[in-house]
This record gives structure tokens, C-alpha cells and sequence, in this order.
């Protein structure tokens, strides 16, 4: 099973290059996801400022079984898996309908996945795990089918797209979905700009650091010398585009090199980074943005103080 596209190297320096040298500057969020991103992640979701994780969790818990009888799936495709701490919540209704079913967790962090597989297998017996490591915006290659699959994109990662990434990214799901297929996506609800902001700038400092670890794999994959001491992190919600923006911000005047590529960048202070976006959803915008993706929004499962949401969807009959 493999996903298709450049050689993941020359993927990344080509994605640098562009981002670094690009007005304004940006980084693409899912380079994060090193071994060390992939657990300062795993360490955010048990802050008490980062409510989605648990209120997703509680969301799971509450109606994953009706969720898996209505997709009637034997098989979960999970894009983005991380270290599939919810999964278990669909896994074991799908599993007492069907013994056999099969787990595909599509991931760009290896290490992650590899540790999540042999902890799933062990708790649910007869489960068969197929992993898919890579890109989940590439083109998604052979996926194994099912009579019917149920694709999950949890934590609200359709977020950290734009909203054109985000239309090019569903519609490119459904071409690889059978119409026997579904599709579950987590979304962050706009609240509170207090409570939005309190996530992204944990008082344990955790986030920080999870900004700041992107300029680390930078250094190692790129031979370069990003002083990490020298940035800050920077989170706001950004009410106009209705997402919060995280950036890095240099400290100081600062030269940077990147020798891999033969790139040299000069920052003065207060310049900045884009290093991810975090879009806020409202229900009604939601549904919409599905339909012009070629889907019809035929579920919505929330927290009472509806601070997040699933959203169950088919390909559109037409
Ligand atoms: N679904 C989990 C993890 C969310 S963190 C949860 O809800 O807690 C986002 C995950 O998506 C990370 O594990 C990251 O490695 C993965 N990811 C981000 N961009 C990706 C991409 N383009 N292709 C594949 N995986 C990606
Ligand atoms: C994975 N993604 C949905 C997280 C988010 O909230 O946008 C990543 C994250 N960034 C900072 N904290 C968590």
C-alpha cells in the first residue's frame, strides 16, 4: 500500500524553501510530526486548556456505536491517526459486527503509528491493521476495500487546512470513496476567543514547545542552525478568517542557514513565521462546505456545551 508524489526529502527541502522565502513567511504544519512532535502532541491532549481531545473523547464514547451501525463499515480508514488514542471508540463496535475488520491508519509520522498498531492489536483480538505511511493530501493510492469502509478524520486536523486546501482535500476523498463509504470528521466549534486562546497558550508551556520543535526538525533534516532560544511562540485567534494562527517570532536580529539547500535567511525583530492555522467551525458554514465538495452532511454529534463536533457524511446521489 503507498501513497504517490515526490521522495519525501525532496518533498520537504522543496516545501521549506517555498515557505521560508514566501511573503509572508510560513512552515507546513504537518512537518510537527517528528518522533519528539509526535509526543509533545500526545502531551498537549492531556492539558486542561486543550478541551477537544477529551470532549471529542466523550463525544466517541457517547455514540460510536450508533456512528459504526450507521456507516455499517468492516473497515475504519483513519487519516491522521497519531497514536489512535480514540480509535478504540469506533474499533470495538465495528469489531463485535464483524470479527474481521480491518483497521487502515493513514500517517505521515511513522513512529506514532508504529506504537499505536501493536497497542490496538493487543487490546482488540481478531483486529488486522493495514498502516499506510504518508502524505494523507497526496494522492491516496490502493486503499483496501470493503463493503463498506468508514473513513475517520479526527481531532479537527481538517482544520489546519485552508479553506481551499480543505475543498481540494474532500474532493480528493471522494474520488478514492465507494458510495457504500462514509466519512466522519471531528471539528472545533467557534467559542469563546478566552477559551480558544487558553488552548493554544498552555500555562505548562507544552504548545511552546511543540511550535518551536518544527524548527528542530528543520535544523536536522536541512543542516541548519535555528537558535530555538531566539524564537517565541506566538497563538491568537484571528475572529476575520475564524481560526487561531500560530506563529514563530524572532526574538532578535538573526541570520539563519540552512546548508542543505544553500539557504541563508535574515530575520529582523518581531519578524514571523506562519506555522499553522487552526480553523473554528460553525455548523451551517460546515454543511455547506461539504455539499460543494460533492457530500451531504447526514449526521452531527456534539457536546452539550457544544464545543465540538462530529460530522457524519456520504457522497452526494447525484
Ligand atoms: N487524530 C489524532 C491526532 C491528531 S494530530 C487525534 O485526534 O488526536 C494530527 C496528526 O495528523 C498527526 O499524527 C500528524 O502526524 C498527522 N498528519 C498531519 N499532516 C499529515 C499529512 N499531510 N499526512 C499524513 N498525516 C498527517
Ligand atoms: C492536530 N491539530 C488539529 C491541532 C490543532 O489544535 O490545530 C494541532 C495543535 N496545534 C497546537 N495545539 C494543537
Amino acid at each position: 500500500v503507498s501513497v504517490t508524489g515526490a521522495s519525501p526529502a525532496t518533498q520537504f527541502a522543496q516545501d521549506i524553501r517555498d515557505g521560508l522565502t514566501a511573503e509572508p513567511r510560513y512552515l507546513h504544519p504537518k512537518y510537527f510530526y517528528d518522533e519528539v512532535g509526535s509526543k509533545l502532541f500526545d502531551a498537549i491532549c492531556e492539558l486542561p486548556e486543550y478541551y477537544p481531545t477529551r470532549t471529542e473523547a466523550a463525544i466517541l464514547a457517547e455514540h460510536g456505536d450508533q456512528i459504526v451501525a450507521r456507516a455499517a463499515a468492516s473497515a475504519l480508514v483513519e487519516l491522521g491517526s497519531g497514536s489512535s488514542q480514540k480509535t478504540g471508540f469506533l474499533l470495538a463496535p465495528m469489531l463485535r459486527h464483524n470479527a474481521g475488520a480491518l483497521y487502515v491508519p493513514v500517517e505521515i509520522s511513522e513512529s506514532a503509528v508504529s506504537e499505536a498498531a501493536e497497542r490496538l492489536i493487543d487490546e482488540h483480538p481478531g483486529l488486522r491493521v493495514v498502516p499506510v505511511i504518508g502524505d494523507f493530501e497526496a494522492e491516496l493510492g490502493d486503499l483496501p476495500t470493503a463493503d463498506a469502509r468508514l473513513f475517520a478524520f479526527l481531532g479537527s486536523t481538517i482544520g489546519n487546512f485552508t479553506p481551499a486546501q480543505m475543498h481540494d482535500f474532500l474532493i480528493g476523498l471522494g474520488r478514492v470513496m465507494q458510495p457504500e463509504d462514509s466519512l466522519l470528521i471531528g471539528i472545533d466549534l467557534v467559542k469563546d476567543r478566552a477559551e480558544l486562546e487558553a488552548a493554544y497558550n498552555d500555562s505548562a508551556g507544552v504548545t511552546a514547545r511543540f511550535n518551536k520543535n518544527l524548527l528542530a526538525v528543520v535544523n536536522r533534516e536541512l543542516d541548519g542552525d535555528f537558535a530555538l532560544d531566539d524564537w517565541q511562540h506566538v497563538a491568537f485567534f484571528d475572529e476575520r478568517d475564524c481560526w487561531i494562527e500560530m506563529r514563530l517570532r524572532s526574538a532578535r536580529a538573526q541570520r539563519v542557514e540552512l546548508r542543505a539547500i544553500d539557504l541563508t535567511i535574515d530575520f529582523a525583530p518581531g519578524d514571523e513565521i506562519r506555522s499553522e492555522i487552526s480553523r473554528k467551525f460553525k455548523r451551517a458554514q460546515f454543511g455547506e462546505d461539504l455539499s460543494a465538495a460533492g457530500f451531504s452532511l447526514e449526521g452531527w454529534f456534539s457536546d452539550n456545551d457544544e464545543r465540538f463536533a462530529l460530522a457524519l457524511a456520504q457522497l452526494s446521489s447525484s
